[in-house]
């Protein structure tokens, strides 16, 4: 398919998962200030969704990014979105072990249920405070590996990194083989 108006759009769902206080929503409101083009942001109860369309290697993306909130009450209604959702960026926070230990069971859980191929970002957030650091770099590595995904270390604060974690995961989706017999 090729750029044509706008008329050959091709949908990808993303979802951000994490701890409460980790960043997703400061990684989120990142994403929203770089957009250069269409930008929606629909807010409801446990989660806000971000819509937001990008252009790469010449084709037009439209990418929802469902950004959750961290607490245990908030997860009932995910599962559905998770089993149909493109890409996964599970986030954790460099300064606070106890995200990280989070994620490890999340890794878990996705490897067990989460069908079909789908894009993995793995993001230690906060690296502007390296001083309070709980969980070492090499430590977030060998989980990324186990999550078979990318592993980046970000601040979402500072907006270091962002985009480039963002294009990855468009990059991983695009080149998974469902997507690509579509778009490249
Ligand atoms: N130093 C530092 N602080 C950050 C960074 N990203 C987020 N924060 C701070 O961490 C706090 C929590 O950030 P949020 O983005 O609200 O976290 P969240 O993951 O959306 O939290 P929930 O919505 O409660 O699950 C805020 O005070 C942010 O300013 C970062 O990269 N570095
Ligand atoms: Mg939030």
């Amino acid at each position: 398919m090729q750029l044509d108006e706008g008329k050959d759009l091709n949908n990808f769902r993303i979802i951000i998962i994490g701890s409460p206080f980790v960043g997703k929503t400061t990684f989120c409101e990142k994403l929203a200030t770089n957009c250069q083009w269409n930008l929606d942001i629909i807010y409801k109860v446990g989660y806000s969704l971000y819509k937001r369309d990008d252009i790469i290697n010449d084709h037009i993306l439209k990418v929802d990014i469902l950004n959750t909130l961290g607490y245990e009450r908030y997860r009932r209604n995910m599962s559905e979105y998770i089993e149909d959702c493109d890409g996964i960026v599970l986030m954790y926070d460099i300064t606070e072990e106890a995200s990280f230990d989070e994620i490890k069971m999340w890794i878990d859980s996705l490897q067990e249920h989460k069908q079909g191929p789908f894009a993995r970002l793995l993001l230690g957030n906060k690296n502007d405070i390296d001083d309070q650091r709980e969980v070492s770099y090499e430590e977030g590595r060998q989980s990324g590996e186990k999550f078979q995904g990318k592993f980046l270390e970000v601040s979402a604060k500072k907006s270091d990194g962002v985009a480039h974690a963002y294009r990855l995961l468009l990059e991983m989706i695009l080149s998974q083989e469902k997507k690509s017999m579509m778009v490249l």
